[in-house]
């Protein structure tokens, strides 16, 4: 059996909107209240999944979750209609589409029973994310039912908050071979909340079956958290033997990178300079928010957004890495500007899942004719754009609604709705 890494992106639903939701996120905070576009954003992810395609990598999808979340606004004793402006925007959000933050995964080669592992997160630090998770999990059951080969566990318990992938880093001499797993967490953050708590973190270990000796824990630096990065995917990013952070990434480097050395065959610690990118570079062009990939011509790739290109230091010290013949071999530049505007990059919008796309729920599996398909729906049921006056308006919620089974039924996926 082959196992190859799947990246899943979340698709962008099309209540996607700027409510200024999360604290810490300085994209989040800035675009508040801005006018979204939720068809043009659910296109650049479709692009984005093209262009890995095409980059001959494997590529997955989840769906956007119902929108609005009447059950949980229902749960709280209201409706949508009745809800205060900002719970409506609570249950409005279209953040399932990071699905970096739906769960972590712990490869097969890395777990005691031979399976792979995904523990849905809990997200229980923003409250507008707090209700993902059940429709995740329904998600995640579905596409990994293959209980040969998956293990799908329920969110750790909502005392230590948990954020998912986006702060879990994985290491291995190849994907298909064993790794070292790596779970960051924040302690503080300044004015900010850390999102990723090390309870959640070892509870996962234990649940997925990793060996103690091989998985590392590691606190993200306070510097990077109160500079904007509320989760290590802001400031770091793992494939293979290579790691590739920014020299505030984490608060105990030394300790990190030697734990490494040690134990990952042909470890390559890609390390860029505050002096050559200062933290507020790398936040706001999301270098590290990249997706650093092996397609399979062995090339390793960095896929950037553009606003990485429109950042002269980040531009810069790319360059010189690529003319220096670093770990990267090749950069590709991707337009997700919708999902920046809210904090969310090329990596925030995937999970990485190693497996064999043969035990993977073919539903949930992309191919460019299915990318078409989706294209299509989205161009023809997606709003164009999205005001916040209009948060509560009963032809919005009746055309976001509408899209959302457009795209079930395209996708064959009704029992989802
Ligand atoms: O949780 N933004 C998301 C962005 C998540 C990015 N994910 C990773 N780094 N992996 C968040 O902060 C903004 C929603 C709003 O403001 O309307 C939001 O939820």
């Amino acid at each position: 059996m082959a196992l190859v890494e799947i990246n899943f992106d979340g698709i962008v639903g099309p209540s996607h909107n700027y409510a200024g939701l999360s604290l810490g996120n300085l994209a989040s905070t800035r675009n508040a209240g801005h006018v979204s576009q939720p068809r043009a954003a659910a296109l650049q992810g479709l692009d984005k999944m093209r262009a890995n395609l095409a980059l001959g990598l494997a590529q997955g999808l989840f769906v956007p979750h119902p929108r609005p979340h009447h059950a949980w606004l229902g749960a709280l004793g209201t409706s949508y209609a009745d809800a205060d402006p900002g719970l409506a925007a609570n249950a409005m959000s279209a953040s399932a589409m990071w699905a970096a933050n739906a769960a972590t995964v712990s490869p097969a080669p890395d777990t005691r029973d031979g399976k792979c592992h995904l523990t849905v997160a809990n997200l229980k630090t923003m409250p507008h994310r707090s209700h993902e998770w059940p429709a995740t999990l329904a998600q995640l059951r579905l596409a990994f039912a293959d209980a040969v080969h998956f293990a799908v566990h329920d969110p750790v318990p909502p005392a230590f908050g948990d954020e998912g992938a986006a702060n879990h880093m994985r290491l291995a001499p190849g994907h298909g071979e064993p790794g070292v797993e790596v779970f960051v967490y924040g302690v503080t953050g300044g004015p900010f909340p850390a999102r990723q708590h090390v309870e959640a973190s070892r509870a996962i270990a234990r649940l997925h079956g990793l060996d103690p000796e091989r998985t590392l824990f590691a606190p993200q630096s306070e510097d990077a958290i109160a500079a904007g990065a509320f989760h290590n995917d802001v400031v770091a990013v793992a494939n293979g033997p290579v790691l590739f952070a920014h020299e505030q990434a984490f608060a105990e480097r030394d300790a990190l990178v030697a734990a490494c050395q040690r134990l990952v065959p042909g470890f390559e610690f890609v390390e860029v300079p505050a002096a050559d990118v200062p933290l507020p570079d790398a936040i706001s062009s999301y270098l590290f928010n990249a997706q650093l990939v092996t397609p399979p011509d062995g090339q390793t790739t960095l896929v950037v957004p553009e606003e990485a290109r429109e950042t002269a230091s980040v531009w810069g010290w790319l360059q010189r890495h690529l003319a220096g013949n670093g770990a990267i071999r090749r950069v590709e530049v991707v337009d997700v500007r919708q999902s920046m505007a809210n904090g969310g990059g090329p990596a925030c919008l995937r999970l990485r899942v190693v497996a064999d796309p043969a035990t993977v729920d073919p539903r949930f599996i992309a191919d460019p004719a299915k990318l078409d398909q989706l294209a299509e729906v989205v161009a023809r049921c997606w709003p164009e754009e999205f005001h916040n006056d209009d948060l509560q308006a009963p032809a919005l919620i009746a055309d976001i609604e509408r899209a959302r089974t457009a795209l079930l039924e395209a996708l064959d996926l009704t029992e989802l709705a």
